[in-house]
C-alpha cells in the first residue's frame, strides 16, 4: 500500500489506445440522430408536425412521444420526467423529437423541417419566485436540535443575511453519448456513457416495455463525468435505445458540445437564508438556516442533493442549537443534477460566508474563529451522528505550521501597506465531509473475479471508471489479497450482465464499496486455495499452519520459511485440475448506517473525511485580475491505496472548485437561454491558472473506521478547498473596502464591481 505506481489506464490513455463510446469505427447500417430542441423555456405544444422531415432521403424515422411502446417516463426518485413532453415543454433545450438518419448531416437537415407550434407559458427561473409559488418537488425537509429561537434571543450577537451560489457546467471532455445495438431475442445492447448501468437498464426497460434482462448496459470507461452522467446520461441512453427498438438498427446518439451545454442540467444554484447567534469570543451558539435550491424542470436528484446540502450546513463546526430547513424548487431550467460535492459545496460556501461575517463583526482572526468552533471527537452533529476520530484541531494547527501562518499574515499586511494598486488576501477553510450515499440502500456493491489458469485475473465491479482510477484501486485490493502482480489483473468494462443491480459510481464511494466487494471475491478464492497451497508446500517439506500462508508477488509461501515458494500460477493450474472453482462473486454493503427523515435523526455516514486549506491571493485593483500565490492543503486520506491517484484527485477537485468560484460565469438571458454554451465563452481554468505554489500534505490518521484497508474516500471532499480562493479574494478586497460585496464567481468584472 501507500505506493504511487502509475495507474493501470495511464499507458492506454497516453498511447491513445483506451477506448471510449462512439470512438470506434461506425457500425454497418448505423443510424445517426439529431434532436429538435425546444426554443422556449415553458410552453404548451399546439402542434408537432414531422410529415415533411420524414420525406428527406436518408431519413429512417422521426421519433416523438407517440412512438414510445412502454411508459413515457424516465424519472426515478420522483416520476415526473417524460422522455419527450407530450403537452408541456418545461425547459429551453428540452428534446421534443428525434430524427434517425443515415448521416448526421441528413438528420440535421430533417430537424429543420419539423414544424412546432406552441403557446408560451410564463417561465420561472429564480429560486425566490419558485419558492413563493410553492413550486417544490416535495414538502420542506427539516433537521433540528436544541432550541434555536431561545439561543438566538439570548446570544450576545446576532447577524442575518442571504447568501447565494451559482450554477456550474460539468464540462466533461466526453459529451453525452450512447450506441444502441439490437441483439437476439428482443435484446438491446447499450454502450452508454453513464455512471449508473442499473438506472439506465431500469428506465429503458420501463420505456420500451421490455424485461430488464433484455437490456444490456456496457460502459468501457467515461471521459469524465463529475456527476453529470449519473441521471444526466439516462435520457440520451433512452433515446438511443428507443431508436434501436423502433428501427432494429444500431443507433448512435452523440451530443455536440453546444447541444450538451445547452440542454443538460448543471450544478444546483442555492440560496441560504440565515440567522446566526454567537458570543464575544466568536463561539457560535445558534444557527437558523433555510437552504433553497434551484432544481430545474424535473426532480432528477434534487432531493438527495438537498439532503446532502443540509447534512453539510454545519461544515466542520459544532453548533449546539441548529435548525436547518430545506426546499428544492422547480423552475424552467434544464433539470439540475449531481455535480462533485452534491450540494455540500453550496452549503459550505454559505456557512463560511457566515463565519466571515462573524470574524468581521468581532475583528477576530479567521483561523482562531475556526479553531474555536471546530468539531472535536465526541461532538454530536445536528442530526445526532457522533463525530469520531476527528483531528480537525490538529489539522488546523498543522495547516498554520505548514503555511507559517503568523508570518504570512504579517507579510500580507506589509504588502498591502506598501502597494497602492494591488492587494493580497488570505483565507482558511476546514472541511468535514460525510462518506456514504445518504440514500442508504445505494450503499452496496458487487464484484465478479475470475482467475484464469495462467494465473492472470479478470475483475468486473459495479464501479464505472471515469478518470478517478477506481479500477486501479480495486485491482490493488485483489493484488493485495491474492498476491497477483497488478499488471496481471485486468479490470474490465462495467457491464450489467457481469455485475447486475449496480449502484451509481458516485458519492465518492466507488473504491469503498467496490474495493470491499473485490476484496470479498478475492478472499473467497483465497480461502478455497489455502488447503491446496498447504498440501503443495508440504510436498516441498514445509509443514506449515494454514494461517501462516502468504500470497505475495505472484508466489505462495509460509511466513515460517519464506524462501520456499510455489508459483501462484502453478497453484492455480493445480487448483483447476483439482476442480476448485476459480471464479467468485463478491458483495459488500456498508454497515451501521441509517437515517430517519421523519425525525431528522440518524447516522447517515460511515465516517467523515477531514481536512483544511489555506489560500493566499493577490488582486490588481485596476484590472480586477487575480493570482493565486500559495495554496496549502492538509488532507486526511487514511492509509492511501495509491498516493499519486489521491494527490491527483485533490489537485483536480481543488482546481474544479476554483473554476466554479472565479471564472466559470454562466449568465442566462431573460428567456432562459444559457449564454455561455461553448469554451470560447464559458471559461474553465487552464494550466496557466494554476497556483504559483501548492503544497498538499496527506495524513494517514483517522483510519480505524475507514473503509478498505484503512483508506478513505477521496473524490469529492477536496472540492471544498477551492472555495478558499474566493474568500481570499474577498479578504483582499476588504483590506481596501471593508463593506464591499463580492459576487460569486469572482470574475474580473465582479472584483472591479466590488471595488467601485
Ligand atoms: N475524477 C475524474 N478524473 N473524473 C471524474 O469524472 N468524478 C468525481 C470524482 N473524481 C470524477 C473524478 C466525482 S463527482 C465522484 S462522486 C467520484 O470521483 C466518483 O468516483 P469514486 O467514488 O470512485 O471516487
Ligand atoms: C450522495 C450521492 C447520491 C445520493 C446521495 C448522496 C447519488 C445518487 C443518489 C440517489 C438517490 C436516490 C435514488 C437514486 C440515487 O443519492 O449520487 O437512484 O433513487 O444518485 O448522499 O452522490
Ligand atoms: Mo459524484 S457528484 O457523486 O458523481
Amino acid at each position: 500500500m501507500n505506493k504511487s505506481y502509475p495507474h493501470i489506464n495511464g499507458k492506454l490513455h497516453l498511447t491513445g489506445s483506451s477506448r471510449f463510446i462512439a470512438d470506434e469505427i461506425p457500425l454497418p447500417e448505423m443510424l445517426y440522430t439529431k434532436f429538435l430542441f425546444s426554443p422556449v423555456a415553458h410552453a404548451n405544444i399546439m402542434e408537432l408536425d414531422t410529415s415533411e422531415s420524414i420525406t428527406i432521403p436518408g431519413v429512417e424515422k422521426v421519433v416523438t412521444a407517440s412512438d414510445i411502446p412502454g411508459i413515457n417516463q424516465i424519472g426515478l426518485v420522483i416520476q415526473d420526467e417524460p422522455l419527450f413532453p407530450e403537452k408541456e415543454i418545461m425547459y429551453m433545450g428540452q428534446p421534443l423529437a428525434m430524427v434517425l438518419a443515415t448521416s448526421e448531416k441528413i438528420a440535421e437537415a430533417a430537424v429543420k423541417l419539423i414544424h412546432l407550434k406552441y403557446e408560451e407559458l410564463p417561465p420561472i427561473f429564480e429560486i425566490d419566485e419558485a419558492d413563493e409559488k410553492g413550486e417544490w418537488y416535495i414538502p420542506e425537509k427539516k433537521i433540528e436540535c436544541g432550541d434555536v429561537q431561545k439561543a438566538l434571543s439570548e446570544a450576545d450577537f446576532t447577524l442575518q443575511g442571504i447568501t447565494e451560489t451559482p450554477t456550474q457546467e460539468h464540462f466533461y471532455l466526453e459529451t453525452q453519448r450512447c450506441r444502441a445495438i439490437p441483439g437476439e431475442d428482443r435484446q438491446i445492447i447499450l454502450y452508454t456513457a453513464t455512471q449508473s448501468t442499473m438506472e439506465v437498464q431500469e428506465v429503458v426497460s420501463r420505456l420500451l416495455n421490455l424485461p430488464a434482462n433484455r437490456i444490456i448496459v456496457e460502459v468501457p470507461r467515461l471521459g469524465g463525468a463529475f456527476g453529470g452522467k449519473e441521471r444526466g446520461a439516462t435520457i440520451w441512453a433512452a433515446m438511443a435505445a428507443l431508436g434501436c427498438f423502433l428501427t432494429h438498427k444500431p443507433v448512435q446518439v452523440l451530443l455536440e458540445r453546444e447541444e450538451d451545454m445547452r440542454s443538460t442540467g448543471k450544478r444546483h444554484p442555492f440560496q441560504g437564508r440565515w440567522k446566526v447567534g454567537f458570543d464575544a469570543k466568536g463561539k457560535i451558539e445558534a444557527l437558523d438556516i433555510e437552504l433553497l435550491s434551484n432544481g430545474g424542470a424535473y426532480a432528477d436528484l434534487s432531493i438527495a442533493i438537498l439532503e446532502r446540502a443540509m447534512f453539510h450546513a454545519d461544515n466542520a463546526y459544532f453548533i449546539p442549537n441548529v435548525r436547518i430547513r430545506g426546499r428544492a424548487c422547480r423552475t424552467n431550467l434544464p433539470p439540475n443534477t449531481a455535480f462533485r460535492g452534491f450540494g455540500a459545496p453550496q452549503a459550505i460556501f454559505i456557512l463560511e460566508s457566515i463565519l466571515d461575517e462573524i470574524a468581521k463583526k468581532l475583528e477576530l482572526d479567521p483561523i482562531k474563529l475556526r479553531q474555536i468552533n471546530a468539531y472535536r471527537s465526541g461532538d454530536i452533529t445536528p442530526y445526532e451522528q457522533k463525530v469520531i476520530e476527528c483531528n480537525l484541531p490538529d489539522i488546523l494547527e498543522r495547516l498554520a505550521f505548514n503555511s507559517n501562518y503568523d508570518q504570512l499574515k504579517e507579510e500580507i499586511e506589509k504588502y498591502n501597506d506598501e502597494h497602492r494598486n494591488s492587494k493580497q488576501g488570505l483565507s482558511i477553510i476546514p472541511v468535514k465531509f460525510g462518506i456514504s450515499f445518504t440514500t442508504t440502500h445505494l450503499n452496496q456493491a458487487s464484484a465478479l473475479l475470475w482467475i484464469y489458469i495462467d494465473g492472470t485475473a479478470s475483475l468486473t465491479t459495479s464501479a464505472v471508471e471515469m478518470g478517478q482510477e477506481v479500477s486501479t484501486k480495486c485491482a490493488t485490493v485483489v493484488s493485495k489479497v491474492l498476491g497477483i502482480p497488478l499488471e496481471n489483473i485486468r479490470v474490465e468494462s462495467s457491464n450489467s450482465q457481469r455485475v447486475g443491480n449496480a449502484s451509481p459510481t458516485a458519492a465518492s464511494t466507488g473504491t469503498d464499496l467496490n474495493g470491499n466487494a473485490s476484496r470479498n471475491a478475492a478472499e473467497k478464492i483465497r480461502v478455497r486455495l489455502l488447503p491446496l497451497a498447504q498440501s503443495m508446500l508440504k510436498n516441498q517439506g514445509i509443514d506449515g499452519n494454514m494461517e501462516k500462508i502468504c500470497f505475495k508477488d505472484g508466489t505462495v509461501f509460509s511466513s515460517d520459511s519464506p524462501e520456499t515458494k510455489i508459483e501462484f500460477k502453478d497453484l492455480i493450474r493445480q487448483a483447476y485440475l483439482s476442480r476448485i472453482p476459480l471464479g467468485a462473486n463478491g458483495y459488500y454493503s456498508t454497515p451501521g448506517i441509517s437515517f430517519d427523515w421523519n425525525i431528522g435523526r440518524g447516522s447517515p455516514f460511515q465516517y467523515f473525511v477531514f481536512g483544511a486549506a489555506l489560500a493566499q491571493v493577490q488582486i490588481d485593483l485596476l484590472t480586477g485580475e487575480h493570482q493565486v500565490l500559495k495554496v496549502f492543503i492538509v488532507h486526511e486520506t487514511g492509509i492511501s491505496l495509491n498516493e499519486a491517484i489521491d494527490l491527483g484527485q485533490i489537485e483536480g477537485a481543488f482546481i474544479q472548485c476554483y473554476g466554479w468560484c472565479t471564472c466559470e460565469d454562466l449568465p442566462r438571458d431573460t428567456t432562459g437561454h444559457y449564454l455561455a454554451i461553448n469554451p470560447s465563452t464559458y471559461k474553465i481554468p487552464t494550466i496557466r491558472d494554476l497556483p504559483s505554489k501548492i503544497q498538499i500534505e496527506m495524513i494517514p490518521s483517522g483510519s480505524k473506521y475507514a473503509s478498505i484497508f484503512g483508506s478513505k474516500a477521496i473524490g469529492e471532499p477536496p472540492f471544498i478547498y477551492g472555495l478558499t480562493v474566493w474568500f481570499a479574494i474577498q479578504n483582499a478586497i476588504h483590506s481596501v473596502k471593508p463593506d464591499a460585496i463580492l459576487k460569486f464567481p469572482a470574475t474580473r468584472e465582479s472584483i472591479l464591481l466590488a471595488l467601485n
